[in-house]
């Protein structure tokens, strides 16, 4: 296994640096997305960003997300359900699905989480870095063409996958879904498309409810989408391996240009969603893997994304091994 790029090569697509129309306020605007008492709440930002600084303090290099045009997301997003959102935010706020609340400067703050994904893929397209880690909110996979749910509302993975796609003339993509629920919006988004394989591996039976071994694809589709459903009594050893069969079995049916990956890690054993015995190690070892095969199929390139994830500390100390182990930490040589 070759060494990878070092951690300073690694940029991470965050809201430190103020979007256009906040500069003046000094607002960070993936943080606006405030709805109350919530587990997806922008704590979960500010824990990974002071984890970041204490880990890579000066050498951090972190970019400021464009906020998505409208052409991006309607990639993926239906033009109804853009104009629906459009309107509940500009009334002030509400409820999309009973778990998804948002409030005035949510869509502003979803689009702006799209827009770090192209700003990453962006970034890899042009060889600045070899892996690009999206520290964003409100997270994307729960999120269908036309509905919102789970709390998510833009399909952030999916809009990036479109975007290289349409932009970057990508014909095959691998979505790595590692959090710890389904990601039944963007499985949907891409049942009938050959050219994005979709991985999850999630507990099951679990919210959302889908994610059967037995959902494999659908028309030019099928066999494009492989889940790996793990029972909430099974070793993280084992759920480690599992993984590490299923990404080799997808790189070896489609062999992506790039790996996205919708990074969660609510599969935290103390997760207060989710839970699913898995200690940070286990983040890095999963790390290592997605490093592994995309050395061997892509040139290295794996764009990366928040997804889920409640507990604070959890946070902190699985996105720092997830890291980690993508840079090349712990990979022994020879
Ligand atoms: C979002 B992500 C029953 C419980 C619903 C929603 C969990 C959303 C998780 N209404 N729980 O995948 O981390
Ligand atoms: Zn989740």
């Amino acid at each position: 296994m070759t060494r990878r790029a070092p951690v300073q090569e690694l940029p991470r697509i965050a809201p430190d640096l103020l979007s256009e129309k906040n500069r003046s306020e000094r607002k960070w605007i993936l943080l606006e997305h405030e709805t109350g008492p919530h587990p997806e709440d922008p704590g979960r930002l500010r824990a990974i960003l002071s984890l970041l600084h204490e880990r890579y303090g000066e050498s951090l290099d972190l970019l400021a997300p464009r906020r998505a045009d409208h052409e991006d997301v309607a990639r993926i997003h239906d033009p109804a359900y853009l104009s629906a959102l459009e309107r509940v935010c500009r009334r002030g706020g509400g409820y999309l699905d009973p778990d998804t609340p948002v409030s005035e400067r949510s869509l502003d703050a979803a689009l702006h989480a799209a827009g770090a994904l192209c700003d990453g893929a962006d970034a890899i397209m042009a060889g600045k870095a070899r892996s690009a880690f999206c520290l964003v909110r409100p997270p994307g996979h729960h999120a269908f063409a036309a509905a919102a749910g789970g709390f998510c509302i833009i399909n952030n993975v999916a809009v990036a996958a479109a975007y290289l796609r349409e932009r970057h003339g990508l014909e095959r993509i691998l979505i790595v879904d590692f959090d710890v629920h389904h990601g039944n919006g963007t499985q949907a988004i891409f049942y009938e498309e050959e050219s994005v394989f979709f991985l999850s591996l999630h507990r099951f039976p679990f919210y959302p409810g889908t994610g059967s071994a037995a959902e494999t694809g659908q028309g030019a589709g099928k066999g494009k989408t492989l889940n790996l459903p793990i029972a909430f009594g099974q070793l993280p050893d084992a759920t480690v391996e599992t993984f590490a069969a299923g990404i080799e079995k997808a790189a070896t049916a489609h062999d992506p240009e790039m790996i996205l990956v919708s990074a969660g890690f609510d599969g935290y054993e103390k997760d207060p969603v989710g839970g699913l015995h898995l200690e940070p190690e286990h983040f890095a070892r999963i790390a290592r893997i997605l490093g592994d095969v995309a050395d061997r199929h892509c040139g290295g390139r794996i764009l990366s994304t928040l997804e889920g994830g409640y507990s604070l500390t959890g946070l902190r100390l699985c996105v720092d091994a997830f890291l980690g182990g993508l840079s090349g930490e712990g990979v022994r040589r020879g």
